[in-house]
């Protein structure tokens, strides 16, 4: 009646005597098994170094406790009366078996009434240590851009200089309205432009992963360009929220060491175009949907 006996699998019957025990941890639980006589004939650990450092097996007729699990590395012991070693694991070694027609007697009259699994973690990170790292979003989005009509090309540019801890980008999503030909996002360090993403707005507006695995660091500057088409349209276009409106953006989705994080940042600052002329020719080719 503990966590273990919910997701504990039932005996498996390969033949009226022989059966085999799956052992699962869910947390940190050692098995007992009371008053079953069986013989054991193979051990197979589910587990890796990275997580755990070793596993042994042993048996006794009284064990520390017959509920839960304990503290069994330091004063508390395993058993109360002597225990036997019967399976020992240690740095992925692999599965052992006994030679044929071998088993270890357990259960009667064998003094061997329960097994304790003695598990000693190594890493335990992977267990209770906290998140090592925060998703974030970066939301870059034009706010005073004007799309005159019948005006083939028009770019909304925003960039803005990054000035938290360092992120480390891992997908971009796009967003305009119908007149979106092409939204680009880059990371420029020393003049220098890298594509953090580039997509047709018109495909599904999804994250996609990122062009270029790159950190983004205090003093890089974020600059994003979307270019729109006023053709078709007899009036100005701007930024709304009606679909007779456009709309701009470009979301970084991004991690960051857990104990400098930042999950919302944004930018809104419509660019100067002397930033602008070495944005790479690329983000001015609509993609073709
Ligand atoms: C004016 C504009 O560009 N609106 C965008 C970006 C935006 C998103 C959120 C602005 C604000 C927000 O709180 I969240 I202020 C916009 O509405 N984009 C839509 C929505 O996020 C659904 C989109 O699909 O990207
Ligand atoms: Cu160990
Ligand atoms: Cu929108």
């Amino acid at each position: 009646p503990n966590d273990c006996s919910r997701t504990r699998q039932p005996f498996v019957l390969s033949n009226p005597y022989n059966f085999s025990l799956d052992i699962r941890i869910p947390g940190v639980i050692p098995t007992e098994v009371r008053c079953i006589f069986f013989v054991i004939l193979d051990f197979v650990p589910h587990a890796s170094m990275d997580t755990a450092h070793h596993m042994i097996l042993y048996g006794c007729k009284t064990p520390y406790a017959t509920q839960g699990y304990w503290d069994c590395g330091k004063e508390l012991g395993t058993c109360l009366d002597q225990a036997k070693i019967m399976y020992a694991w240690a740095r992925n070694a692999p599965p052992t078996k006994l030679p044929k027609d071998v088993g270890f007697k357990v259960g009667g009259d064998t003094r061997i009434n329960y097994f304790v699994l003695q598990i000693h973690y190594g890493d335990v990170t992977n267990f209770r240590g906290k998140q090592p790292f925060i998703a974030g979003m970066y939301l870059m989005m034009s706010v005073d851009t004007v799309i005159p009509p019948g005006k083939k090309v028009t770019n909304a540019d925003i960039a803005c200089t990054y000035t938290s801890s360092p992120m480390y980008p891992f997908a971009f999503r796009t967003h305009t309205h119908s007149l979106g030909k092409v939204v680009s996002g880059y990371r420029v360090r020393n003049g220098q432009w890298t594509q953090i993403g580039r997509q047709s707005p018109l495909l599904p507006q999804a994250f996609y992963p990122v062009a270029n695995t790159i950190d983004v660091k205090n003093g890089d500057i974020l600059a994003a360009r979307c270019v729109f088409t006023g053709e078709g349209r007899t009036t100005n276009t701007q930024i709304g929220g009606t679909s007779n409106d456009e709309m701009c953006n470009f979301y970084i989705m991004y991690y960051m060491d857990n104990s400098r994080a930042v999950p919302y940042m944004s930018c809104g600052d419509d660019s100067s175009s002397e930033l602008f002329r070495n944005i790479p020719s690329e983000a001015n080719i609509p993609i073709p949907v």
